[in-house]
C-alpha cells in the first residue's frame, strides 16, 4: 500500500535531515561556554608526542578528575542533544520543493500539497528547534504532524453506531465499479464481527446481476437481504429494508445502490428520492484509491450534489501513490471511514490517520 510515496518520503526525510544538520553545523553554538573542559581533554592528546611532552604530571593528575567527568564522547553526545538551531527559509527551501514535487507526482491534490508544505514551513522556519539525538526525529515529527493535519480525524463507525438510535441507516453511493457492493458486504461482516446485527437492502435494481451479486455475498456471511425484482424502485426496496430492521431490532441497515455519475440527472434524482424515503444517518461515498485525483474530484462533486458524511476508498492495496487517501478528506471536508485493502471480506481497514502516517513514514522493510 502506497509503496511509491513511502519510498519517496524516505528520500525526502534524508534530504531534510542533511540540510538541517548542515544548518546546525554553521550555527555559532556556544559549545566552549557549555563545556569549557572539552578543550582541556584535547590538550594531553597533543602533548603525548615525546619531543613536546612538557610535564608528565599533567596527565597523572588528570586521571582521578577524569573519572568523575563525562568522557569526551559523552560530552559530544550531550552537545548534539542540547543543540538548538534557528532554521531559515533557505536552509530547507530545496527539500521543501522536492517534497512538493513528490506529493504532486503521487496524486496528492494541489491545495492539499500546498497545505502540507505550508505546515512544514511554518513548523520549521524561523523557530528555535531543539535538535534531539537524531535530526531525523525532528523531520519525522514535523512531517507526521503536517500529514496528520490534512488527514483529519477519521470516523469510528462502531462508536457512531453505539451512540445513535437504532437502526443506524447507511447509504452507499458512488460511480460504477468502484467497489460499493463489495464494501457493503465487507462492512456487514465487520459489524457482525463486532456484535451488531445487520440487514442489507439490495438497492441496485438497475444493473443486471446486481441483486444476485449482493445476495451471494450476504448468503456467505449469513446476512438477511431485502430485495425486490430487477427494475423496481430502489427507494421502495430500501424503505422495506428499514422497516424490516425496525420490526426485528436490527442494529444497522446497509443500503447498496447502483453506480452513477454525478452529471446523470435522472440517476441523481433517484438518489435524492432514496434519501428522502430512507432518511439515511450516514451517506457514504465509495471510490477507489487507485483513481487518485479523479476520485477526489468525484467525491467532491457527489458531496455537492447529494451530500456525503464519510468516504470509503477501496483498492488501496493496488495503489502505490496514496494521493487520494491523503487528499480526499481535506478536499471534501468529510472523514475517511474505511480503506478497502483487497477482495476478501476481511480486507477492510477502519481509517486511522495515525496508522496511515505510520505506514507512510515507517522504515522500509
Ligand atoms: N483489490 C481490491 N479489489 C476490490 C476492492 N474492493 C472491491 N474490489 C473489486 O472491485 C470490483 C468491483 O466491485 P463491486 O463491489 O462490484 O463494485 P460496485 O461499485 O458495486 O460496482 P457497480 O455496482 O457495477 O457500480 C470487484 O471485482 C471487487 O472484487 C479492494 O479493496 N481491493
Ligand atoms: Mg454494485
Amino acid at each position: 500500500m502506497f509503496d511509491s510515496l513511502k519510498k519517496k518520503l524516505q528520500t525526502i526525510r534524508t534530504r531534510f535531515t542533511s540540510n538541517i544538520e548542515e544548518a546546525a553545523g554553521v550555527e555559532p553554538e556556544p559549545e566552549a561556554a557549555l563545556f569549557p573542559e572539552v578543550e582541556a581533554v584535547e590538550e594531553p592528546i597533543v602533548a603525548t608526542t615525546p619531543a613536546t611532552r612538557p610535564e608528565p604530571l599533567v596527565t597523572e593528575k588528570a586521571v582521578p578528575e577524569a573519572q568523575e567527568k563525562p568522557t569526551f564522547f559523552e560530552k559530544v553526545k550531550v552537545l548534539v542533544r542540547e543543540r538548538e538551531v534557528l532554521l531559515r527559509e533557505k536552509d530547507i527551501e530545496e527539500p521543501l520543493f522536492e517534497l512538493e514535487m513528490v506529493l504532486l507526482e503521487n496524486d496528492v491534490a494541489l491545495p492539499v500539497t500546498d497545505e502540507i508544505i505550508a505546515r512544514m514551513r511554518n513548523d520549521l522556519v524561523g523557530k528555535h528547534r531543539k535538535i534531539g539525538v537524531s535530526v531525523d526525529d525532528l523531520v519525522v515529527l514535523t512531517l507526521r504532524s503536517a500529514l496528520c493535519g490534512v488527514l483529519g480525524d477519521g470516523l469510528d463507525l462502531l462508536q457512531y453506531i453505539r451512540e445513535h438510535e437504532r437502526p443506524v441507516k447507511i447509504l452507499f453511493t458512488g460511480v460504477n465499479g468502484t467497489g460499493k457492493t463489495t464494501t457493503v458486504a465487507k462492512v456487514g461482516n465487520y459489524l457482525q464481527k463486532n456484535g451488531f446485527s445487520v440487514v442489507i437492502g439490495a438497492g441496485d435494481t438497475f444493473r443486471a446481476g446486481a441483486i444476485e451479486q449482493i445476495r451471494v455475498h450476504a448468503d456467505r456471511l449469513g446476512i438477511k437481504v431485502i430485495q425486490h425484482q430487477a427494475g423496481a424502485d430502489p427507494s421502495a426496496v430500501l424503505f422495506d429494508a428499514v422497516q424490516y430492521a425496525k420490526a426485528h431490532d436490527i442494529d444497522v441497515v446497509l443500503a447498496d445502490t447502483a453506480g452513477r455519475f454525478h452529471n446523470r440527472a435522472n440517476l441523481m434524482n433517484q438518489l435524492e428520492k432514496i434519501q428522502r424515503v430512507m432518511k439515511p444517518d450516514l451517506v457514504v461515498y465509495v471510490d477507489e484509491a487507485v483513481a487518485g485525483n479523479d476520485a477526489v474530484i468525484r467525491a467532491d462533486e457527489f458531496n455537492k450534489a447529494v451530500g456525503t458524511d464519510a468516504i470509503v476508498l477501496t483498492k488501496a492495496d493496488m495503489d502505490p501513490k496514496g494521493g487520494a487517501a491523503i487528499s480526499v478528506a481535506h478536499t471534501v471536508g468529510r472523514p475517511i471511514l474505511f480503506l478497502g485493502t483487497g477482495q476478501g471480506y476481511d480486507d477492510i481497514m477502519p481509517f486511522s490517520p495515525r496508522v496511515v502516517v505510520d505506514e507512510l513514514l515507517g522504515d522500509e522493510a
